[in-house]
């Protein structure tokens, strides 16, 4: 049987391609997101030599989580791979103009919905000693770029969790690996400015940004290692950009 990843926001960007890219290499894909029509289509673009199924909840609903991952059936419930890549940024405000609906959105589902999901997924990657579990940060867990205050708060997060799971579990054979991506080119800045396209676009604009099949790349080959290797933390941006502030655009 093939082994299983489960894949939280895999509806768009970074999961959906990192569902493609592990499907292409053999992995039965469990993708996950609030948005079931296309985790119905998802199932087109993956490797037809594949078992696909999907789960739809918010990840801030620790009930729903519970629900849809006890809701398996035991032939899925055996999970090999975790990404845990759902999240988003909410707004991008001096902190003293902050919203704060949108602290609370990026702390909710980019911090406590990648640990709920994680709760019940790990215990089972305990009990057969074996598993790994990929966490996307950002070049926002690593430096603090203005206005990207209480996002940068929650990506700096998952980078501590990532490194106390890694202390955590790695006695149990599970893997921990960081992914933290500068601007890769998705969804997610229309999110962030609440669906003004213009303002989304302006940001990937006068250079070229990374796709999201870039980190797919990168997840792929970080879970295709060898058990006796582990990825720990791997930062890649734009080929244009310095640091997360800091981006070559053509004039
Ligand atoms: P997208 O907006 O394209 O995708 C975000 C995904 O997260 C969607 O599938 C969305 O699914 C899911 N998601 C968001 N909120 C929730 C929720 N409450 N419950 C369940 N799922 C949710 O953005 P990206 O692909 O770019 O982002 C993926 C990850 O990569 C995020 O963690 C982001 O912070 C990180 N990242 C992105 C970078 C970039 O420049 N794009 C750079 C560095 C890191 P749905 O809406 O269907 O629920
Ligand atoms: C997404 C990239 O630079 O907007 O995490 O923080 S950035």
């Amino acid at each position: 049987m093939n082994q299983i990843a489960l894949i939280t926001g895999a509806t768009s960007g970074i999961g959906k391609e990192c569902a493609i890219a592990l499907a292409k290499s053999g992995y039965d894909i469990i993708a996950t997101g609030r948005r079931e029509e296309r985790l119905k289509e998802l199932k087109s673009e993956l490797s037809p030599q594949i078992d696909y199924t999907y789960l739809v909840f918010d990840v801030r609903d620790k009930a729903a989580v519970d629900a849809a991952i006890d809701s398996l059936p035991k032939r899925w419930s055996d999970i090999d791979v975790l990404i845990n890549n759902a999240g988003n940024a909410h707004g991008l405000d001096p902190i003293h103009e902050g919203d704060t609906a949108d602290w609370d959105a990026m702390m909710d589902i980019n911090v406590k919905g990648l640990l709920y999901v994680s709760k019940k997924i790990m215990p089972t990657m305990i009990a057969k000693e074996s598993g790994h579990i990929v966490n996307i940060g950002s070049i926002a867990a690593k430096e603090v770029y203005p206005n990207g205050n209480v996002y940068c708060a929650s990506k700096h997060a998952v980078d501590a969790i990532t490194k106390g799971m890694r202390l955590d579990l790695t006695k149990y054979n599970i893997r921990v690996t960081g992914v933290h991506p500068g601007l890769v080119e998705t969804e997610f800045s229309l999110v962030r400015f609440k669906g003004d396209e213009e303002r989304a676009k302006h940001v990937y604009e006068g250079f070229e940004p990374l796709k999201p099949q870039d980190i797919a790349d990168i997840v792929h080959f970080a879970v295709t290692r060898p058990a006796h290797v582990v990825m720990t933390d791997i930062t890649v941006l734009a080929g244009k950009q310095a640091n997360s502030n800091t981006v070559y655009k053509d004039q």
